[in-house]
């Protein structure tokens, strides 16, 4: 089904002329709005009037994620907080987390956009949809919720966690569309085989899956497995939460939303854009939003992006699968973590050198795990093995704590760990993800 078949299937040069409205409009917008970006622009020497259609966008300067941290909690808002419905949080590096607000009428954009993506999915009016992602300062489970309402969906909420209630409660209410992550999906196939039952006998036919890097090869292993057709979401909460860009059963590459959300493709060293189909870092501005607008957001995830129409019949381009990122962050089980995080947890620990190695893999049931291996000081390995456990506990409950997943820890003698000139590899990824 097209939600919005006026603008999904828009003939190209009416789709970019509402965007350039958008932003000329936009480019007033945050400078009258938002004391950051009034100094960005003047530092630039740029006035709102420069921009006269989407083609100028290159003259505005680029938004980082430091400049959302360096703003904690609420200074980059182009409106008082008194206007702002929602705030959702997403975590990042040490020190401040990363806030987003919206306001109501960001929140009915967030419900269009992500009511667009179910149907682009495959999603009906009046389907059940069973809703397992994370709900909470994580924008996965809300946003989700929120475009299903405005489908006209029946809603779920299982949430995450409780699997042998989510089995249950599919089995009992037949749900037609399930959206989680796609590990925890498997996860939930893995569970339903451990049960006895056949996971093709479940009720879903059409998955929703996002917020974390998954390959073709692994919706192939999740289509076999449940018997349903797994499509791929995509979304960050700076820009709105899930819904930004969405698969079509096509499965050609996903539907950027690109009347709100416009998409450029950067070479992430250079700043400069990239021709149709190269893979670079995708940057976004919201051309609509209230509460904070983003201008040219560098989302640190690489893609490649096409702008031919597709075979469904929508014209908005199409990013690809998101192939990695330009920075060290990894996603172990939907939480987003940084190695400089464990860094943190590690120097409030004595006895701990700040050497580490984080090594992520993926379970046969396609759990995440994340293993910590950390240098201890030469002295403790004389010492008994009791204050080395001691030690370790310690470590894992600081790990824990700040990164807010249960991480496994492994102490290795100093000099174990492998050095390299320049950047030292923090991190192993095992997952096989690109
Ligand atoms: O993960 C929003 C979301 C929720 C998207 C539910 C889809 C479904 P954040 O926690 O801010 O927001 O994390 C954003 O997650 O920059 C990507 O690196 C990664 N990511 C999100 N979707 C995908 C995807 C949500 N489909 C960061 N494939 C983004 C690969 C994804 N990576």
């Amino acid at each position: 089904m097209i939600y919005n078949e006026k603008i999904e299937c828009a003939n190209k040069e009416d789709l970019k002329n509402i965007q350039s409205e958008r932003l000329v409009k936009l480019a007033k917008y945050i400078y009258d709005n938002s004391f950051v970006y009034k100094q960005k622009l003047d530092k630039e020497g740029i006035i709102p009037t420069d921009i006269k259609s989407i083609d100028n966008i290159t003259k505005l300067p680029f938004t980082y994620k430091e400049d959302l941290r360096d703003s904690y909690p609420f200074s980059l808002f182009s409106t008082d907080i008194k206007n702002v419905a929602e705030i959702h949080v997403s975590s990042g590096t040490t020190g401040n987390p990363t806030v987003v607000g919206y306001t109501k009428r960001d929140l009915n954009l967030w419900a269009n956009v992500a009511a667009r993506s179910i149907a682009c999915a495959g999603g009906n009016k009046g389907d059940k949809i069973q809703i397992s992602y994370g709900y909470g300062l994580f924008t996965g489970g809300l946003g989700i919720h929120y475009g299903a309402l405005r489908l006209g969906a029946t809603i779920i909420p299982t949430a995450t966690g409780q699997t042998k209630r989510q089995i249950k409660l599919m089995q009992d209410f037949k749900p037609r569309i399930v959206a989680c992550t796609p590990s925890y999906i498997l996860y939930i196939a893995e569970e339903m085989k451990s049960l006895g039952i056949d996971p093709k006998t479940s009720s879903w036919e059409v998955g929703i899956f996002g917020s974390e890097p998954w390959t073709t090869a692994m919706r192939d292993k999740i289509d076999s497995t449940l018997g349903l057709t797994a499509t791929d979401i995509y979304g960050l909460s700076e820009i709105i939460g899930p819904g930004v860009a969405q698969e079509c059963t096509y499965r050609q590459g996903l539907h950027i939303w690109s009347d709100l959300f416009f998409p450029e493709i950067i070479d992430p060293k250079t700043g400069k854009s990239l021709p149709e189909g190269q893979a670079g870092e995708l940057v976004i501005t919201t051309l609509t939003k209230q509460a904070i607008p983003l201008i040219r957001y560098r989302t640190r995830d690489i893609v490649s992006i096409t702008y031919e129409t597709c075979k469904c019949g929508r014209t908005v381009p199409r990013i690809s699968k998101i192939k990695g990122r330009t920075d060290d962050m990894i996603i172990v089980r939907g939480i987003n973590i940084f190695p400089t995080q464990i860094e943190f947890a590690l120097l409030q620990i004595d006895g701990t050198l700040p050497n580490y190695q984080l090594i992520v893999d993926r379970t046969p049931s396609a759990l995440d795990t994340l293993e910590v291996l950390v240098e201890v000081d030469e002295k403790l390995f004389t010492d008994e093995i009791k204050a080395l456990e001691n030690l370790k506990i310690k470590i894992k409950r600081a790990i824990d704590s700040t990164v807010g997943l249960g991480v496994s820890v492994k102490l290795v003698e100093p000099k174990t760990l492998t050095r390299t000139e320049g950047k030292s590899k923090r991190v192993i990824d095992k997952r096989n993800l690109h």
